[in-house]
């Protein structure tokens, strides 16, 4: 369903877009889903069962060997059509904010200025016992030996184990990211959510914010969502086909 008319006038005038991202937008790179991050080797597990600080406690090796697992295929991966298209839209309006669910560096990658990043990063490992910041291994990991488990390194400052550098299910998100997401969700004309099952709170909450605060909202994923009920546009289409011709209605006016 392309926009209608009044819809594309919201868009040829719209100041101050949100872009919301989840791992959808990835999938067409090749990266897997949340959902499907636990297909194959990890297919008996829930992805809340792995991405937990019990289950690195339980099981570091298992742990840290899922994630470099996902940072190798992210590191062989190309930011598609759909992460370029967010990174034009960024100059075509006044303010734009990007906020993302995502821990690949493929919006980056794509020229997206500074992410607000909610729920960390692959690419920013770090001590589970410490916090002190820890180095990647220089180039791209090899397929964990077991296929499955991969003992993390230990810390240069106190020996404990490296974590990866993500939030995981019971922590905390970083308090700056969050608060700047919705502080841009109460001030935006429009916010274009992209490829996520809003499920996870408190990410989730941000397109209801924007829509509490008038914002038009608009969804683009395949699938139906918890946000259906609020979308005044739901594009049913992969994300990599729906944003170029999307972005190119935005900043005419
Ligand atoms: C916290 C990083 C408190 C790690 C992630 C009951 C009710 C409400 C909340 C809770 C509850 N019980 C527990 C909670 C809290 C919990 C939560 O929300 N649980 C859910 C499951 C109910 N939240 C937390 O624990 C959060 N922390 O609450 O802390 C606190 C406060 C103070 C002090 C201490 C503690 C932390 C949550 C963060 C977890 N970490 N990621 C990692 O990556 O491994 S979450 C992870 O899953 C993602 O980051 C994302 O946020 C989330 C959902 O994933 P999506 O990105 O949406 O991907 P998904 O696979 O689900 O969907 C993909 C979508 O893409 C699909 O809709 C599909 O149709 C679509 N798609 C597919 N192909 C395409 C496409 N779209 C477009 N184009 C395509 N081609
Ligand atoms: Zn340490």
């Amino acid at each position: 369903m392309a926009a209608d008319r009044a819809m594309s006038d919201v868009l040829a005038r719209a100041r101050h877009v949100v872009v919301f991202t989840g791992a959808g937008v990835s999938a067409e790179s090749g990266i897997p889903t949340f959902r499907d991050a636990l297909a194959g080797l990890w297919e008996r597990f829930d992805a809340e069962q792995l991405a937990t600080p019990e289950a690195f406690r339980r099981d570091p090796d298992l742990v840290w060997g899922w994630y470099e697992w996902r940072r190798m295929l992210v590191m062989r991966a190309q930011p598609n059509a759909a992460h370029r298209a967010i990174a034009e839209l960024e100059g075509r309006v006044d303010r734009f904010t990007l906020v993302t669910q995502n821990v690949d560096d493929l919006h980056d990658r794509a020229g997206s200025r500074a992410p607000l990043r909610l729920h960390g990063s692959l690419f920013a490992p770090r001590c589970f016992e410490c916090d002190e910041p820890a180095p990647l291994a220089p180039g791209i990991p090899q397929e964990p030996e077991s296929g499955r488990r991969l003992a993390p390194p230990s810390c240069g400052r106190c020996g404990a184990k490296v974590r990866p550098g993500v939030v995981w299910f019971g922590e905390a998100l970083p308090e700056a990211a969050i608060a700047r997401a919705f502080e841009a969700a109460e001030s935006c004309d429009v916010l274009l959510s992209v490829g996520t099952s809003s499920l996870v709170h408190p990410a989730a909450q941000v397109p209801w914010i924007a829509k509490r605060a008038g914002a038009r909202v608009i969804q683009v994923n395949p699938n139906p969502t918890a946000l259906d009920e609020i979308a005044d546009l739901n594009l049913r289409t992969p994300a990599a086909t729906a944003l170029p011709t999307l972005v190119a209605s935005f900043g005419l006016d």
